[in-house]
């Protein structure tokens, strides 16, 4: 299709970028972390969100590609971030599947020239539906080599649970709905609570996305969520302001 070789073109021409949104620590409200969010500059069309582009990756396999253009790329902004800073890339299932996955992102930290360590991998939780031995193999290989994983949009898939007792979850993101928005819900704090609170008996990170307000930032720091992320702090922003937020601290 033609999305699919404009899409081909668009990562030859440096049409596509990575922005980065900053992760705080919210007791220090320092920056942890950025999330790296893919943005693609089509010379006609302008900016398209990932929404338009990424399941079209997924259909094609060029997701295999980009994935490791991408994974390469945030690792290349980290590794010249201070040590302590480290980096969050968003995964697709059909990466993860994909021969040679685990593979793809050892040789993108390798050509940064970054640690394991401070590369952290975010899966939502519909991958696990198959939840099959070859995300396992994944997971465990990079785990392995000391790369994290973060269970992203947590609390919109299924059973949850049974993913943070079997795979190697140092982090969960509590999904932006249970913060704001249409869907948020009668007992969205007490679940954000509740949350919180298992995170911290299994030594997990907790953080709470889509965060708008400062009222929304008090509730979930209340609440026991060690880090927080949205535009209240900061949109995804390019490199060069990535670095300029976190001299700025
Ligand atoms: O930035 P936001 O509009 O930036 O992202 C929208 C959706 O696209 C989110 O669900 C996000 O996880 C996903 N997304 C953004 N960047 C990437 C990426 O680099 N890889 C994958 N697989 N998904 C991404
Ligand atoms: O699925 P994932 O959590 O990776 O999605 C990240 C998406 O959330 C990106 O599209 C990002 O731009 C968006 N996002 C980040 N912060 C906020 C926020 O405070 N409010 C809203 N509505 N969206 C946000
Ligand atoms: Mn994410
Ligand atoms: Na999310």
């Amino acid at each position: 299709k033609e999305i699919e070789a404009e899409l081909r073109a668009a990562i030859q021409r440096d049409e596509l970028s990575i922005y980065f949104q900053p992760i705080l620590d919210l007791s220090s409200g320092r920056i942890r972390s950025f999330e790296a969010l893919v943005r693609w500059f089509h010379p006609e069309k302008g900016e398209l969100a990932p929404e338009e582009f990424i399941p079209v990756a997924e259909e094609t396999g060029l997701i295999i590609t980009l994935g490791n253009w991408i994974t390469r790329q945030a690792a290349l902004a980290c590794a010249k971030w201070p040590n302590d800073i480290t980096v969050a890339v968003n995964l697709s299932p059909i990466q993860i599947k994909a021969p040679g996955a685990a593979l793809g992102i050892l040789r993108a930290l390798d050509d940064a020239g970054l640690s394991p360590e401070r590369l952290q991998l975010e899966v939502t939780e519909s991958l696990f539906l198959e939840d099959d031995e070859s995300t396992a193999a994944f997971m465990d290989q990079l785990s392995g080599e000391g790369v994290r994983f973060a269970l992203d949009d947590f609390g919109t898939g299924y059973s949850s649970l049974h993913y943070i007792n079997k795979y190697p979850f140092r982090t969960i993101k509590v999904d932006r709905s249970f913060v704001s928005g249409p869907n948020i819900g009668r007992h969205s704090d007490a679940i954000i609570r509740a949350v919180a609170e298992m995170g911290s008996t299994l030594g997990m990170e907790i953080v709470a996305e889509g965060l708008e307000t400062v009222e929304q930032v008090q509730i979930v720091r209340r609440a026991g969520c060690t880090l927080g992320q949205g535009y209240y702090f900061s949109r995804a922003v390019p490199e060069h302001m990535a670095a300029i937020l976190l001299t700025e601290e």
